[in-house]
């Protein structure tokens, strides 16, 4: 029999390349997607999927009873709770949601999975934005590295860090977290920093704009490919026990750097035409990361397919190809 997953945020970057991960591994993929007023963005990212091994419901994670109704009806063998408010600097914007979704939203997830398929396997997104203002004194984030959020996104993402820990324990379930660090690709939303990066420069070169307003340029991420760490999720579910990994590359390159590789490969450069724009600075910057993640590397084999290099080439040819 086909086993079977269900995924919130099916429709986001991570949930897409997930559902099409596990259905080339034959499982039954479901989701939920949120009603939108323009009817093709409720799935754009997974039109090409539905019907063809993807079935999706209108649900939300602040809504329990269209949890409910899900894992009730599938019974899945694995629950992946990719949905987020994921936008860190729009989480200063819009806290209260930020928490309704992000925190609020795991509890309905985490009570939906343990009163109606307490059997099934729980993946819970967590993001290195909770190390916040905290780094190791070999610099870098790993598992054991204090958590210090340096944003109300980062805030949420501790607390349903802990509880899914707090369901592994009380329970007995098995609830895993994956701690990832920034992952991109083509299907990234264009207001996370690489996307906007690559899309206007590409856009620029070919004289469709004249300058890229951004914000804190000195920040350095530890960027790896989408693809990557969804292979990463499958992983640490069908690990032999529920546990914690870190998923990043180990190398840091700062916004400043992404930007000059990103002129330098479409023959420009990037000081001609990026300005600074105090809107897209934080309350508070997260300053720093890299993430050591030998545990997963030691316990599940895993490993990046993709450099930095490599990523950002992905994206640059995608907007190359949009716009030729
Ligand atoms: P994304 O592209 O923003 O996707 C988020 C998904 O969540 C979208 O499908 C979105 O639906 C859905 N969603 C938002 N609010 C929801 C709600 N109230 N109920 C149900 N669905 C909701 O994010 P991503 O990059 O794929 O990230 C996936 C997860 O990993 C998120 O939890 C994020 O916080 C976490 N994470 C991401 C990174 C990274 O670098 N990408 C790193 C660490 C952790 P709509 O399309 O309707 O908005
Ligand atoms: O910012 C700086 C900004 O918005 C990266 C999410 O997936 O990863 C992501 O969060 C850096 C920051 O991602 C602009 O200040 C400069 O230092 O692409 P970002 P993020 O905030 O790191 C973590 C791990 C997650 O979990 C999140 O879900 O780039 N930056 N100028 C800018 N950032 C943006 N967005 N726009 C700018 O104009």
């Amino acid at each position: 029999m086909k086993k079977k997953a269900f995924i919130t945020g099916i429709n986001g970057q991570d949930g897409s390349y997930l559902a099409e991960y596990l259905i080339e591994k034959d499982y039954e993929v479901y989701g939920i997607v949120r009603r939108n007023s323009v009817a093709e963005n409720q799935e754009n990212r997974i039109d090409h999927l539905i019907g063809k091994g993807v079935e999706t419901s209108y649900g939300d994670l602040t809504d329990i009873s269209s949890l409910e109704k899900m894992i009730r009806t599938i019974k899945p063998d694995e629950i992946y709770n990719i949905a987020a408010q994921s936008h860190v600097r729009i989480s200063f914007d819009i806290p209260q949601y930020t928490v309704q979704t992000n925190a609020l939203g795991i509890v309905n997830i985490l009570e939906a999975w343990r009163n109606n398929c307490p059997t099934a396997r729980f993946y819970q997104a967590s993001s290195s934005e909770m190390f916040g203002r905290s780094v190791d004194d070999d610099g870098f984030q790993r598992e054991t590295t204090k958590m210090e959020p340096t944003s109300p996104y980062g805030c949420t993402k501790v607390f349903g860090y802990n509880m899914v820990k707090h369901y592994r324990h009380a329970y007995n379930l098995f609830a895993c977290n994956g701690i990832l660090f920034n992952h991109e690709s083509p299907r990234r939303g264009s207001n996370f920093v690489t996307n906007k990066v690559v899309k206007s420069a590409v856009q620029i070169k070919k004289g469709l704009k004249k300058e890229l307003p951004l914000g804190n340029l000195e920040a350095y991420r530890d960027w790896g490919h989408s693809k990557d760490y969804v292979r990463a999720m499958h992983m640490i579910v069908n690990h032999t026990h529920a546990d914690d990994f870190v998923c990043a590359t180990g190398v840091t390159n700062s916004v400043r750097d992404m930007c000059d590789y990103v002129f330098k490969k479409l023959d420009m450069n990037y000081k001609d035409y990026v300005t600074i724009d105090k809107r897209f600075f934080r309350a508070e910057e997260l300053k720093y990361l890299k993430g050591d993640s030998t545990k997963l590397r030691n316990t599940l084999d895993w490993k990046p397919e993709y450099t930095f290099e490599e990523l950002m080439d992905d994206m640059i040819n995608h907007w190359l190809k949009i716009y030729e």
